[in-house]
Protein backbone atom coordinates (compact mmCIF):
# COMPACT_ATOMS: atom_id res chain seq x y z
CA UNK A 1 0.00 0.00 0.00
CA UNK A 2 1.20 3.63 -1.17
CA UNK A 3 1.57 5.84 1.96
CA UNK A 4 0.46 9.42 0.91
CA UNK A 5 3.19 12.08 0.77
CA UNK A 6 2.21 13.53 3.97
CA UNK A 7 4.46 16.58 3.54
CA UNK A 8 3.60 17.59 -0.40
CA UNK A 9 0.37 17.54 1.28
CA UNK A 10 0.54 20.07 3.77
CA UNK A 11 2.67 21.99 1.31
CA UNK A 12 -0.35 21.96 -0.98
CA UNK A 13 -2.50 23.40 1.86
CA UNK A 14 -0.69 25.77 2.93
CA UNK A 15 -0.06 27.23 -1.05
CA UNK A 16 -3.74 27.57 -1.50
CA UNK A 17 -4.57 29.25 1.81
CA UNK A 18 -2.09 31.49 0.94
CA UNK A 19 -3.17 32.07 -2.74
CA UNK A 20 -6.77 32.53 -0.98
CA UNK A 21 -6.68 34.78 2.26
CA UNK A 22 -9.67 35.56 3.95
CA UNK A 23 -10.72 38.99 2.19
CA UNK A 24 -10.56 41.86 4.35
CA UNK A 25 -13.91 43.56 5.09
CA UNK A 26 -14.62 47.13 4.50
CA UNK A 27 -17.67 48.81 5.94
CA UNK A 28 -19.01 51.97 5.44
CA UNK A 29 -20.40 54.34 9.00
CA UNK A 30 -22.57 57.13 8.24
CA UNK A 31 -23.22 59.51 10.79
CA UNK A 32 -24.63 63.26 10.23
CA UNK A 33 -22.23 64.96 12.43
CA UNK A 34 -19.43 66.95 11.37
CA UNK A 35 -15.88 66.58 11.96
CA UNK A 36 -15.92 69.54 14.88
CA UNK A 37 -17.86 67.07 16.83
CA UNK A 38 -16.34 65.51 19.74
CA UNK A 39 -18.84 62.27 18.56
CA UNK A 40 -17.44 62.61 15.46
CA UNK A 41 -14.18 62.36 16.73
CA UNK A 42 -14.61 59.58 18.43
CA UNK A 43 -16.14 57.39 16.00
CA UNK A 44 -13.42 58.05 14.20
CA UNK A 45 -11.22 56.78 16.74
CA UNK A 46 -13.15 53.84 17.35
CA UNK A 47 -12.36 53.06 13.65
CA UNK A 48 -8.94 53.41 13.45
CA UNK A 49 -9.19 50.90 16.67
CA UNK A 50 -10.78 48.66 15.10
CA UNK A 51 -8.28 48.70 11.63
CA UNK A 52 -5.48 48.65 14.10
CA UNK A 53 -6.16 45.59 16.20
CA UNK A 54 -7.52 43.50 13.16
CA UNK A 55 -4.38 44.47 11.35
CA UNK A 56 -6.33 45.97 8.67
CA UNK A 57 -8.82 42.90 8.09
CA UNK A 58 -11.45 45.17 9.08
CA UNK A 59 -11.50 48.75 7.97
CA UNK A 60 -14.16 51.53 9.25
CA UNK A 61 -15.05 54.50 6.66
CA UNK A 62 -16.92 57.10 8.38
CA UNK A 63 -18.62 59.61 6.24
CA UNK A 64 -19.72 62.37 8.77
CA UNK A 65 -21.89 65.43 8.39
CA UNK A 66 -24.21 63.71 6.24
CA UNK A 67 -21.56 63.45 3.24
CA UNK A 68 -23.21 59.91 2.54
CA UNK A 69 -26.70 59.24 3.42
CA UNK A 70 -29.29 62.13 5.81
CA UNK A 71 -29.75 61.59 9.47
CA UNK A 72 -33.10 60.39 8.98
CA UNK A 73 -32.25 57.85 6.08
CA UNK A 74 -28.96 56.30 8.06
CA UNK A 75 -31.20 53.71 10.02
CA UNK A 76 -33.40 52.54 7.27
CA UNK A 77 -29.92 52.46 5.44
CA UNK A 78 -28.43 50.11 7.97
CA UNK A 79 -31.05 48.14 8.46
CA UNK A 80 -31.20 47.33 4.33
CA UNK A 81 -27.36 46.92 4.22
CA UNK A 82 -26.63 49.65 2.11
CA UNK A 83 -24.24 50.34 4.75
CA UNK A 84 -23.03 48.47 7.39
CA UNK A 85 -22.91 51.35 10.44
CA UNK A 86 -24.27 54.66 11.60
CA UNK A 87 -24.60 57.07 14.05
CA UNK A 88 -27.88 58.46 14.81
CA UNK A 89 -29.18 61.23 17.29
CA UNK A 90 -31.53 58.39 19.91
CA UNK A 91 -34.17 60.36 20.21
CA UNK A 92 -34.94 61.00 16.82
CA UNK A 93 -36.62 57.83 17.25
CA UNK A 94 -39.06 58.82 19.46
CA UNK A 95 -42.13 58.66 16.92
CA UNK A 96 -41.00 54.10 16.51
CA UNK A 97 -41.34 53.73 20.28
CA UNK A 98 -41.78 55.87 23.88
CA UNK A 99 -38.78 53.96 24.85
CA UNK A 100 -36.57 56.32 22.82
CA UNK A 101 -37.35 59.26 24.08
CA UNK A 102 -36.58 58.49 27.85
CA UNK A 103 -33.18 60.66 27.29
CA UNK A 104 -34.91 63.59 26.71
CA UNK A 105 -37.63 63.60 29.71
CA UNK A 106 -36.73 66.36 31.68
CA UNK A 107 -36.04 66.08 35.59
CA UNK A 108 -35.56 62.52 34.64
CA UNK A 109 -31.84 62.52 34.51
CA UNK A 110 -29.60 65.80 34.60
CA UNK A 111 -26.49 64.67 35.50
CA UNK A 112 -23.54 62.33 34.05
CA UNK A 113 -23.76 60.05 36.76
CA UNK A 114 -27.83 59.60 36.07
CA UNK A 115 -27.35 59.91 32.17
CA UNK A 116 -25.26 56.32 32.43
CA UNK A 117 -27.46 54.76 35.18
CA UNK A 118 -30.76 55.72 32.10
CA UNK A 119 -28.09 54.12 29.62
CA UNK A 120 -27.07 51.02 31.42
CA UNK A 121 -31.54 50.77 32.79
CA UNK A 122 -32.27 51.25 28.81
CA UNK A 123 -29.66 49.36 27.33
CA UNK A 124 -31.28 45.71 27.26
CA UNK A 125 -34.42 47.40 25.91
CA UNK A 126 -32.99 49.07 23.13
CA UNK A 127 -30.99 46.09 22.08
CA UNK A 128 -33.51 43.94 21.55
CA UNK A 129 -35.79 46.87 19.56
CA UNK A 130 -32.79 47.21 17.28
CA UNK A 131 -32.42 42.96 17.18
CA UNK A 132 -35.53 43.04 15.70
CA UNK A 133 -34.63 45.12 12.86
CA UNK A 134 -31.49 43.09 11.72
CA UNK A 135 -29.16 45.61 14.12
CA UNK A 136 -27.08 45.94 16.50
CA UNK A 137 -26.21 48.69 19.27
CA UNK A 138 -22.47 49.21 20.00
CA UNK A 139 -22.40 52.04 21.70
CA UNK A 140 -23.86 54.94 23.49
CA UNK A 141 -22.71 58.50 24.02
CA UNK A 142 -24.32 61.29 25.66
CA UNK A 143 -24.32 65.35 24.39
CA UNK A 144 -23.78 67.85 27.40
CA UNK A 145 -26.71 68.72 29.03
CA UNK A 146 -29.05 70.67 26.75
CA UNK A 147 -29.86 74.56 27.44
CA UNK A 148 -31.69 77.61 26.03
CA UNK A 149 -30.26 80.11 23.43
CA UNK A 150 -31.74 83.40 22.87
CA UNK A 151 -30.78 86.88 21.31
CA UNK A 152 -31.70 88.20 24.72
CA UNK A 153 -31.60 87.59 28.63
CA UNK A 154 -34.37 85.01 28.87
CA UNK A 155 -35.82 85.58 32.52
CA UNK A 156 -39.20 84.49 31.99
CA UNK A 157 -40.68 81.78 29.72
CA UNK A 158 -43.37 84.20 28.65
CA UNK A 159 -40.74 85.41 26.31
CA UNK A 160 -41.47 81.64 24.37
CA UNK A 161 -44.94 83.63 23.27
CA UNK A 162 -44.22 83.60 19.27
CA UNK A 163 -40.45 82.44 19.94
CA UNK A 164 -39.44 80.44 16.82
CA UNK A 165 -37.37 77.71 18.28
CA UNK A 166 -34.59 75.44 16.36
CA UNK A 167 -35.05 71.64 18.10
CA UNK A 168 -33.47 68.81 17.41
CA UNK A 169 -35.83 66.07 18.30
CA UNK A 170 -39.61 65.55 19.09
CA UNK A 171 -39.83 66.02 22.88
CA UNK A 172 -37.90 69.10 22.57
CA UNK A 173 -40.41 70.63 20.00
CA UNK A 174 -43.34 69.82 22.55
CA UNK A 175 -41.35 71.21 25.14
CA UNK A 176 -41.20 74.42 23.12
CA UNK A 177 -44.76 74.25 22.22
CA UNK A 178 -45.66 73.57 26.17
CA UNK A 179 -44.26 77.12 27.07
CA UNK A 180 -46.05 78.64 24.22
CA UNK A 181 -42.82 78.87 21.16
CA UNK A 182 -43.30 77.40 17.67
CA UNK A 183 -40.80 74.90 17.46
CA UNK A 184 -38.51 73.90 13.99
CA UNK A 185 -36.98 70.70 13.53
CA UNK A 186 -33.53 71.95 11.96
CA UNK A 187 -30.23 69.50 11.72
CA UNK A 188 -27.55 70.61 13.97
CA UNK A 189 -25.58 71.23 10.40
CA UNK A 190 -28.52 73.47 8.96
CA UNK A 191 -28.38 75.44 12.41
CA UNK A 192 -26.51 78.69 10.81
CA UNK A 193 -28.92 78.92 7.55
CA UNK A 194 -31.57 78.51 9.88
CA UNK A 195 -30.73 81.74 11.51
CA UNK A 196 -29.23 83.63 8.71
CA UNK A 197 -32.39 83.21 6.85
CA UNK A 198 -34.56 84.09 10.08
CA UNK A 199 -36.37 80.56 9.91
CA UNK A 200 -35.69 80.65 13.77
CA UNK A 201 -34.53 83.24 16.45
CA UNK A 202 -33.86 81.11 19.29
CA UNK A 203 -32.29 77.04 19.95
CA UNK A 204 -32.73 74.20 22.45
CA UNK A 205 -29.19 72.38 22.37
CA UNK A 206 -25.79 71.84 24.22
CA UNK A 207 -22.86 73.94 24.54
CA UNK A 208 -20.69 71.90 22.05
CA UNK A 209 -23.24 72.28 19.16
CA UNK A 210 -22.78 75.87 20.35
CA UNK A 211 -19.83 75.79 19.72
CA UNK A 212 -18.86 73.83 16.41
CA UNK A 213 -21.92 75.77 14.91
CA UNK A 214 -20.96 79.41 15.78
CA UNK A 215 -23.94 80.65 17.95
CA UNK A 216 -22.14 83.83 18.60
CA UNK A 217 -22.67 84.30 15.19
CA UNK A 218 -26.55 84.47 15.70
CA UNK A 219 -27.66 84.90 19.26
CA UNK A 220 -25.98 87.02 22.27
CA UNK A 221 -26.89 84.27 25.51
CA UNK A 222 -27.19 80.73 26.54
CA UNK A 223 -29.06 79.51 29.69
CA UNK A 224 -27.62 76.77 31.30
CA UNK A 225 -30.86 75.11 32.46
CA UNK A 226 -29.81 71.36 32.03
CA UNK A 227 -33.25 70.14 30.77
CA UNK A 228 -31.57 66.79 29.93
CA UNK A 229 -28.52 64.65 28.24
CA UNK A 230 -29.82 62.96 25.21
CA UNK A 231 -27.57 60.63 23.71
CA UNK A 232 -26.07 59.22 20.17
CA UNK A 233 -26.01 55.58 19.59
CA UNK A 234 -23.19 54.29 16.97
CA UNK A 235 -24.83 50.82 16.00
CA UNK A 236 -24.60 48.13 12.99
CA UNK A 237 -26.33 45.48 10.81
CA UNK A 238 -25.84 42.58 12.42
CA UNK A 239 -25.50 40.13 9.31
CA UNK A 240 -22.49 42.33 8.52
CA UNK A 241 -21.13 41.68 12.33
CA UNK A 242 -22.01 38.20 12.05
CA UNK A 243 -19.74 37.98 8.68
CA UNK A 244 -16.80 38.66 10.69
CA UNK A 245 -14.88 36.45 12.03
CA UNK A 246 -14.82 35.58 15.63
CA UNK A 247 -11.58 37.26 16.25
CA UNK A 248 -12.44 40.75 14.26
CA UNK A 249 -16.06 40.55 15.98
CA UNK A 250 -14.37 40.39 19.44
CA UNK A 251 -12.03 43.48 18.02
CA UNK A 252 -15.27 45.51 17.44
CA UNK A 253 -16.69 45.32 20.30
CA UNK A 254 -13.62 45.69 22.47
CA UNK A 255 -12.97 48.83 20.59
CA UNK A 256 -16.98 49.75 20.88
CA UNK A 257 -16.62 49.48 24.98
CA UNK A 258 -13.48 51.44 24.60
CA UNK A 259 -14.94 54.33 22.51
CA UNK A 260 -18.10 54.56 24.83
CA UNK A 261 -15.78 54.97 27.91
CA UNK A 262 -13.83 57.52 26.29
CA UNK A 263 -16.94 59.20 24.57
CA UNK A 264 -18.38 60.03 27.54
CA UNK A 265 -14.94 61.23 29.18
CA UNK A 266 -15.11 63.47 25.78
CA UNK A 267 -18.56 64.71 26.26
CA UNK A 268 -17.84 66.21 29.58
CA UNK A 269 -14.27 67.96 28.61
CA UNK A 270 -15.33 69.16 24.94
CA UNK A 271 -18.63 70.93 27.35
CA UNK A 272 -16.08 72.76 29.60
CA UNK A 273 -14.33 73.81 26.51
CA UNK A 274 -17.46 74.82 24.93
CA UNK A 275 -18.43 76.83 27.70
CA UNK A 276 -15.49 78.26 27.47
CA UNK A 277 -15.27 79.12 23.76
CA UNK A 278 -18.82 80.54 23.81
CA UNK A 279 -18.16 82.41 26.70
CA UNK A 280 -15.01 83.89 24.86
CA UNK A 281 -16.71 84.74 22.19
CA UNK A 282 -19.16 86.82 23.99
CA UNK A 283 -21.87 84.96 24.51
CA UNK A 284 -23.61 85.41 28.16
CA UNK A 285 -23.97 82.16 29.78
CA UNK A 286 -26.02 82.54 33.15
CA UNK A 287 -27.80 79.89 35.14
CA UNK A 288 -32.12 80.26 35.01
CA UNK A 289 -33.60 82.21 38.03
CA UNK A 290 -35.56 79.96 40.81
CA UNK A 291 -38.56 81.34 39.10
CA UNK A 292 -37.11 80.52 35.50
CA UNK A 293 -36.55 77.27 36.84
CA UNK A 294 -39.51 76.48 38.09
CA UNK A 295 -41.22 77.51 34.83
CA UNK A 296 -39.09 74.89 32.91
CA UNK A 297 -39.74 72.35 35.28
CA UNK A 298 -44.07 73.02 35.09
CA UNK A 299 -42.94 72.66 31.08
CA UNK A 300 -41.45 69.93 31.60
CA UNK A 301 -43.38 67.94 34.41
CA UNK A 302 -46.21 68.26 31.87
CA UNK A 303 -44.10 66.27 29.22
CA UNK A 304 -42.96 63.94 31.67
CA UNK A 305 -47.01 62.92 32.31
CA UNK A 306 -47.37 63.23 28.40
CA UNK A 307 -44.92 60.77 28.22
CA UNK A 308 -46.28 57.75 31.13
CA UNK A 309 -49.79 58.36 29.48
CA UNK A 310 -48.03 56.78 26.32
CA UNK A 311 -45.65 54.86 27.44
CA UNK A 312 -46.68 51.17 28.02
CA UNK A 313 -45.06 48.77 30.52
CA UNK A 314 -41.89 48.14 29.14
CA UNK A 315 -41.50 52.01 29.08
CA UNK A 316 -42.28 52.34 32.51
CA UNK A 317 -40.68 49.29 33.68
CA UNK A 318 -37.55 50.70 32.61
CA UNK A 319 -37.76 54.54 34.38
CA UNK A 320 -37.73 52.02 37.69
CA UNK A 321 -34.74 49.99 36.72
CA UNK A 322 -33.33 53.36 36.47
CA UNK A 323 -34.69 54.62 39.91
CA UNK A 324 -33.35 51.64 41.26
CA UNK A 325 -29.70 52.15 39.80
CA UNK A 326 -29.95 55.98 40.83
CA UNK A 327 -30.77 55.07 44.17
CA UNK A 328 -27.46 52.54 44.50
CA UNK A 329 -25.14 55.34 42.56
CA UNK A 330 -26.24 57.67 45.21
CA UNK A 331 -25.66 55.16 48.10
N1 LIG B 1 -26.48 68.59 19.59
C1 LIG B 1 -27.27 67.94 18.58
C2 LIG B 1 -28.08 66.95 19.33
C3 LIG B 1 -28.08 67.41 20.75
C4 LIG B 1 -26.95 68.34 20.82
O1 LIG B 1 -26.47 68.80 21.83
C5 LIG B 1 -28.19 68.92 17.91
O2 LIG B 1 -28.46 69.97 18.47
O3 LIG B 1 -28.70 68.59 16.84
Amino acid sequence: MRTPNLSLLIATVGALSIATPALADQWNLATPYGDASFHTKNTKQFAEDVAEATDGELTINVHSGGSLISHAEIKPSVRRGTVQAGEIFLSTLSNESPIYEVDTLPGLAGSYQDAYDLWQASKPIITELFAKEGLMPLYAVPWPSQGIYTDFELTDTSQFEGLRVRAPNINTQRFVENLGGIPTQTEEADIPTAFSTGRVDAMITSVSTGNSMSAWDYVSHYNDANLWLPKNIVFVNKRAFDRLDDATRKAVLDAAAKAEQRGWQMSKDDGAKSAEALASHGVTISQPSDELKQQLQAAGQQLFEDWQARAGDQAKQLVERYRARQAQSAQ
